[in-house]
């Protein structure tokens, strides 16, 4: 090479060396402006739910959008509850990052992650559900619009409370326009005034597709009962007694439980699953048209999942894999774009990972391990397995194959092999054959539950019948 063609070369070599140098310290500067957190959370919505993720029977297309975006999480849980209201511990766990046994239900006292973002200079924002009490809202977000939660009686026909006006009742939210609705035009206006300077935490929390599931007419019109399949794990009534067969939730339909009955639960919630869809869709095109779409990282979950004639169950209040399990999709800066993860992982486990995605210490009172790991691709999963809890009345445990569930008050358990029955429908736990891995999930769910601070001995000396009449309950 001549020596005036090579001195030209080796300057387009460094000019291009400086310039990556260049390239890379801008993108550092940027780096350096934290992202943005946008936490879209649902309420009962079963994690089969997306169209996008295998279920050709609902159109979910924002969500579809948002899997094509992001990395899902296909093994994501409730940790459970001890009480029929599995909303309430399941958030106080969201909010928390703390286990099952440890938290408090009212967050008293608790530090949340939108105080954490608070204390490092995001602007918070909550709006919608919020069933942990209204001091720890307040505690929590810096402003926003939410509905609280006192009881189960009808609680979705409160109406919206505007911190801000201390507490007195928003005239712009009495026009009789659906909450799912409110609750997206209140994000919506949250993000139209955001402007880059500050980052934001917005956390909007929906009170669909939970019971009553009235979505409007046009939605509903989009499912025919008739044309949708039941669960593959449909039963008219659930084998055993559970502990917990007559509460709230299992009286939203009469036993036995019939296909058509199922069918028609089924479409409601679909076309509330749906309408939703619709309203997530609206707060991120204004997410999009606040220029800051870029730099958010999107979260969408649910609080668990719900049974809707599976196991011939109707509720949360039970630990089959469509009860527990919840949708979990996080989008944004460094997240791979149409991935899916298997690994397992709880809601909780959502605290610290939103921390490490945005440079935010994670507090010591945190229990929760963070994904951040296996978003970035250096880890498979963060932990071996999963255990859930209800009442005094149900344990579980699961790994990657197997599956046992304890009913403690009636001395009985269930065996699966979710590899060859993920609808939990063969119960193995009497098969000789399975003994030994049957006495592995026993020993595996006492570990679990001694790391966890659980108490509940797995047996009883004097056992309830297994046997429920149904005939005897009043609806
Ligand atoms: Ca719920």
């Amino acid at each position: 090479m001549p020596m005036l063609k090579r001195s030209l070369f080796l300057f387009v070599c460094g000019l291009v060396g400086v310039l990556a140098c260049w390239h890379d310290s801008q993108a550092t500067t940027q780096k350096r402006r934290p992202p943005n957190v946008l936490f879209l959370f649902s309420d009962d919505q079963r994690a089969d739910t997306i169209h996008a993720l295998g279920n050709p029977h609902i159109q979910t297309p924002t969500l579809d959008r948002l899997v094509a975006e992001g990395t899902t999480f296909t093994r994501a849980y409730c940790m459970g509850a001890q009480q029929g209201a599995v909303c309430v511990p399941s958030r106080a766990m969201l909010m928390s990052g703390q286990t099952l046994f440890r938290i408090s239900e009212k967050l008293a006292g608790v530090t949340t992650w939108p105080q954490v973002f608070a204390s490092a200079g995001y602007a918070t924002y909550g709006v919608g559900k919020w069933h942990n009490q209204p001091t720890s809202f307040v505690n929590s977000f810096a402003a926003g619009k939410a509905v609280f939660f006192g009881g189960m009686s009808d609680p979705y026909k409160m109406p919206l409370q505007d911190l801000q006006a201390t507490h007195q009742l928003s005239a712009k939210y009495t026009s009789g326009t659906h909450a799912t609705t409110l609750f997206a035009d209140a994000a919506v206006d949250f993000l139209q005034q955001q402007r880059g300077q500050t980052p934001f935490a917005l956390y909007v929390a929906f009170t669909l597709p939970h019971d009553p599931r009235e979505a409007p007419k046009e939605y509903r019109a989009l499912y025919d009962p008739a044309k949708l399949p039941l669960p593959s794990n449909f039963l008219s009534q659930h084998p055993f007694n559970n502990g917990e067969l007559t509460v709230r939730d299992e009286k939203l339909a009469p036993w036995p439980r019939t296909p058509q009955i199922v069918r028609e639960h089924l479409a409601d919630y679909y076309a509330c699953v749906t309408f939703l869809d619709a309203q997530l869709g609206r707060i991120l095109t204004a997410l999009k048209e606040s220029g800051q779409y870029d730099n958010t990282i999107i979260v969408f979950a649910s609080d668990h999942g719900l049974a809707i004639g599976s196991h011939g169950l109707f509720g949360k209040q039970n630990l089959y894999e469509h009860s527990m399990r919840a949708p979990l999709i996080l989008a944004g800066p460094g997240i791979a774009q149409g991935r899916q993860s298997d690994a397992f992982c709880y809601l909780l486990d959502l605290f610290p990972t939103l921390c490490d995605l945005t440079g935010v210490a994670t507090p010591s009172s945190v229990e929760g391990l963070s994904l951040a790991p296996v978003l970035a691709g250096k880890q498979k999963t963060r932990r071996a397995a999963i255990f859930t809890a209800y009442r005094n009345v149900q344990r579980a445990v699961r790994d990657n194959r197997w599956k046992l569930i304890v009913y403690p008050q009636i001395n009985q358990a269930q065996l699966f092999d979710l590899q060859t029955d993920p609808g939990e429908m063969r119960d193995l736990a009497v098969d000789p054959k399975y003994a030994r891995q049957r006495a592995r999930l026993t020993a595996l769910l006492k570990q679990q539950q001694q790391a966890l601070g659980d108490q509940q001995p797995l047996r009883v000396a004097q056992p309830l019948p297994a046997a429920f009449d149904f005939s005897q309950v009043k609806p």
